[in-house]
């Protein structure tokens, strides 16, 4: 699973993602490079369960966290203003400023509002141009795929009212409209950047529910040893990294969640969509196991650690 970071110009992505992957910035270098992180999703389960088994190896689920290098946009082609790589991604992490450092006075919800409009215009822009394709297809003789016509239509009908395509879920999630990379179809999560000295959250408007961060103070954490990284967030008042709480809101707004898997050998956490019925989560261990798929023994976490063992529980 795949995500990446996007919003306005200067609103401190690199930064964040500095953080994210532990990664030293410096002034002149780093900023305009793409990125690629693959992190462990925080999960204390996984530790109980390990603590439990004292397996050979201990494997959390992963999530992935790109920040593209800058789009070099054509301007007789809007939809070149976004990072291409956005299109491809399983969500979009959309950062805004709210720190000035020089950079002017921040305009949190105005800055959303626009990259909210961006947004949208990529996306109607995508549909129009597939319509007219579908249209000069049919004129030419050639057969059009009257469901997938339907449904690009009714992306159509929602960007126009300037909605995006996630408040019709089963519109975003078609597999047919996935080939597209609509982007306003993907989750998405919202992080205010903040200044240093400010632990607030600005007013983003009902809908929002952002992720606060500072992106400056956690990119300094994460240059830190262990010892020193704990004494500077106690002296913060901090007791997670904001990090860890973007990491969860990231696989949380996926739709994902974890199974796990235990024994001498690894204890491990996999990832799974919400919903998905046993036999696909088999598939995800192993192909082989989801096509032989018979029936799956299955406890819960919670009745593991009160029961205190497997004999316990069955
Ligand atoms: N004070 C303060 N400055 C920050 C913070 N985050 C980023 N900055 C500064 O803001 C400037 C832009 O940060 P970047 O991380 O490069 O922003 P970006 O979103 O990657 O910018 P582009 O990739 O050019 O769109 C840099 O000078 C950062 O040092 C923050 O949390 N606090
Ligand atoms: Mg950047």
């Amino acid at each position: 699973m795949k995500l990446a970071l996007c919003g306005p110009a200067g609103a401190g992505k690199t930064t964040l993602f500095a953080a994210l992957a532990g990664r030293k910035l410096t002034a002149d270098k780093g900023r305009d490079q793409a990125g690629t992180v693959i992190l462990p999703v925080p999960d204390q389960r996984v530790d109980k369960l390990s603590a439990m088994f004292h397996p050979k190896k201990t494997t959390h689920a992963q999530i992935t966290y790109l920040d593209p290098a800058p789009a070099q946009a054509k301007p007789e082609d809007p939809t070149t203003k976004l990072p291409a790589e956005l299109r491809q991604c399983d969500g979009l992490i959309e950062v805004v400023r709210n720190f000035d450092a020089g950079l002017g006075a921040p305009r949190a919800a105005a800055d959303h509002q626009a990259f909210s409009e961006e947004l949208l215009l990529n996306d109607l822009i995508t549909v129009e141009r597939r319509l007219e394709r579908m249209v000069q297809e049919r004129q030419r003789g050639r057969k059009v795929d009257a469901e997938e016509q339907a449904l690009v239509e009714r992306a159509k009908v929602i960007l126009e009212e300037n909605r995006p395509l996630r408040v019709d879920p089963e519109l975003a999630g078609h597999p047919k409209l996935r080939g597209f990379g609509l982007l306003t179809a993907k989750p998405l999560i919202l992080v205010v950047n903040n200044a240093e000295d400010d632990p607030d959250a600005p007013d983003l408007g009902p809908e929002a529910s952002p992720v606060v961060v500072r992106a400056a103070i956690e990119a300094e954490l994460a240059e830190l040893g262990d010892e020193e990284r704990a004494e500077f967030m106690a002296d913060l008042g901090l007791t997670e990294s904001a990090l860890d709480r973007l990491i969860r809101a990231s696989y949380a707004a996926l739709g994902l969640l974890s199974f796990f898997t235990v024994g001498e050998d690894e204890v491990r956490a996999w990832t799974v969509r919400r919903g998905a019925p046993a036999d696909e989560a088999a598939g995800v261990i192993h192909s082989d196991l989801q096509r032989g798929f018979i029936r799956a023994e299955v406890m819960r976490y919670d009745d593991l650690i009160a029961q205190g063992s497997e004999a316990a529980v069955k």
